[in-house]
């Protein structure tokens, strides 16, 4: 938490614990929060003063948590933008960033001063995290996001978000206070070659419009993103054939436009074509209409690692490019973390500050792994050097909010980020009654293994010194040390009660229905875990059958692999995987060296 924080003194110190305890926290972590001690009842009837329009997304949002406006009652709420008379006193609170807003809760008074209308919607969505309270702490919240745009870019390989699910990331965003959502799955021939050129079947369209709609409910852009750069021929043609696909989508409610030109070969990456075209576009559509918001690209070098700086490619893109197109970039590579070398290197080389897109938790190139971990490993010291930081999820849409969550709580305040609270929480919002066998499920299941883009992640924290230490001792002396035996069994233990208790759970239906095929493998490998345990103490008894228990042990091996074999058959890399950065290998280890 910033300075002023700490200027308020213990009551709001005091407070502060309270609202960061462990089942709740506001989050995006505000900026600067002030609490007393006191807090107020939940007002049954208030009297409400604003200038938003009443159709706004802010008042519809306020309306739907407090029912009771009522004429002339005592408690007042009052709702605005900066200058609108109802806030006019709280001109000097309302803080100078985009999407700012200042919210005050006292005695008979609830007010959410604003700068834009973005941000008073801002205001209401932390109002709606302190009514699950019960009752409202007396507060004041100075508060607005480090980086302009935050969101998600649905732009992976493979099965596309279905609708449903498209429908409920858009509420999530809103939420979550993230303000992008970017449309461009690689496998929707819509968006890609060659039909990008035709405009949407009926259904798909209205669906689209139905998208656009919700996204506006929930105060984010809607960006529609082509990608026509396989087969594009540089010709009036299919010039005018992308903008009238753009006009088309325009017609269904969109105002928001990009052009990727990632993973493609032959004409279409030539980048004095691409800038050209994109300035076309800039200058005959999206500033023709007053409603859009600023042209997005994905370049075709659009990582450090794919990179020619002497083809002069990315210096081309940055000399000619319109300064208001944004260009998209994923770091030192197609999968990396982003700091403050990655922005360096960028963003003198397009001129302009980059626009990240961020490939994690995306796992289209590792489809047999399910990636439930923590958002962790990006510059704290980097909010002033980019316009936008948007995720790209999985393909399972339910499973990914755990990341984005993160990437929402990262990007509205990087310097107060802590990953693994972040996340805790994020497990906790997902399914609120198996939070703990969730979280046992997520914490072995958050590498990515050996792959080419080289990303590892962390995995099996909890227990990894216990595993070193077992396997150590059993090594070294033929003994166990007993304690590190304890706690790996009862690690076992949780690992096949979570998965029992996850499997036949009613709670979160579509997070159970993605996450199904690695529980029942996950179960295997906590029923392996307890094999190989039991053969160990068995050997060390000696009082029953040793080969016996090395042989069931072996055999619960086979189990499980035949099971995650013979799981997620369709994908691209088959089956699945789950555990294997330290507690597999430690399982094997230790039935490796029993078996001597
Ligand atoms: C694609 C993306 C894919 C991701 C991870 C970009 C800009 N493009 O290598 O569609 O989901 O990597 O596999 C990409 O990242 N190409």
């Amino acid at each position: 938490m910033k300075k002023n924080l700490l200027l308020s003194g213990v009551l709001g110190l005091l407070a502060l614990g309270t609202l960061q305890a462990q089942d709740f926290r506001l989050s995006p972590l505000p900026q600067v929060y002030e609490a007393q001690e006191d807090s107020i009842g939940i007002p049954t009837q208030y009297h409400l003063q604003t200038s938003l329009e009443a159709t706004s997304p802010t008042l519809t949002l306020l309306r739907n948590l407090l029912p009771g406006e009522t004429q002339g009652a005592k408690f007042q709420i009052r709702i605005g933008i900066r200058g609108d008379k109802s806030v006019k006193k709280f001109n000097r609170d309302i803080p100078q960033q985009a999407e700012g807003y200042y919210l005050k809760i006292d005695k008979n008074n609830i007010v959410i001063a604003a700068n834009d209308e973005r941000g008073a919607y801002y205001g209401v969505q932390t109002l709606a995290q302190l009514l699950t309270l019960g009752k409202l702490p007396m507060v004041e919240i100075t508060d607005y996001p480090d980086i302009p745009y935050r969101g998600v870019v649905e732009g992976f390989y493979g099965q596309p978000w279905s609708h449903e699910a498209r429908l409920s990331q858009l509420d999530f965003y809103g939420r979550n206070k993230m303000n992008v959502y970017i449309y461009g799955p690689k496998d929707d021939p819509y968006h890609s070659t060659p039909n990008w050129r035709k405009p949407y079947p009926e259904k798909e369209a209205k669906q689209l419009q139905e998208l656009v709609e919700r996204a506006k409910q929930n105060n984010v852009i809607f960006y529609w993103a082509i990608h026509p750069g396989q087969d594009i021929k540089w010709n009036d043609e299919d010039r005018d054939l992308l903008l009238k696909k753009f006009e088309s989508m325009y017609q269904l409610g969109v105002r928001g436009f990009a052009v990727f030109f990632d993973d493609i070969s032959g004409e279409g990456t030539k980048a004095d074509k691409q800038a050209e075209l994109l300035n076309y576009i800039d200058e005959h559509f999206i500033q023709v209409k007053d409603d859009v918001s600023p042209l997005i690209m994905c370049p075709t070098e659009y990582n450090k690692s794919w990179t020619n700086l002497k083809g002069g490619y990315l210096t081309t893109l940055g000399e000619k490019l319109n300064p208001d197109i944004q260009v998209m970039w994923t770091g030192d590579r197609v999968v990396a973390t982003i700091d403050k070398q990655t922005m360096e290197f960028i963003n003198p080389l397009i001129q302009r500050k980059a626009y990240i897109w961020w490939n994690f938790p995306v796992s289209d190139y590792v489809q047999d792994r399910i990636l439930m971990g923590p958002v962790y490993g990006n510059g704290t010291d980097i909010k002033d050097d980019m316009t936008a930081f948007v995720s790209n999820p999985m393909e399972h849409a339910e499973a990914s909010k755990i990341a984005l969550y993160g990437v929402a709580d990262y990007t509205w305040n990087l310097e107060d980020y802590d990953s693994q609270q972040s996340w805790e929480h994020a497990l906790r919002v997902l399914m609120p009654r198996n939070a703990s066998y969730l979280r046992t499920f997520a914490i072995h299941s958050s590498d990515l293994g050996k792959n080419n883009h080289k990303l590892r992640r962390e995995e099996s924290q909890n227990i990894r010194p216990a595993l070193e230490a077992l396997c150590k001792s059993y090594k070294e002396s033929g003994k166990m040390d007993k304690e590190a035996f304890a706690q790996v069994r009862k690690e076992c233990e949780a690992i096949c009660e979570a998965a029992d208790k996850l499997i036949v759970s009613d709670e979160n239906p579509a997070l159970l229905a993605e996450i199904t095929p690695w529980l029942i493998y996950f179960k295997q490998l906590g029923l392996y875990g307890q094999a190989v345990l039991h053969a160990l103490e068995v050997k060390q008894e000696g009082k029953q059958c040793v080969k016996c228990a090395l042989e069931k042990a072996r055999l619960q091996r086979t189990w499980m692999e035949q099971t995650g074999k013979h799981l997620n058959e369709k994908a691209t890399q088959p089956g699945v995987k789950c555990g294997d950065r330290y507690l597999l290998p430690a399982f094997d280890k230790l039935l490796e060296a029993a078996s001597k």
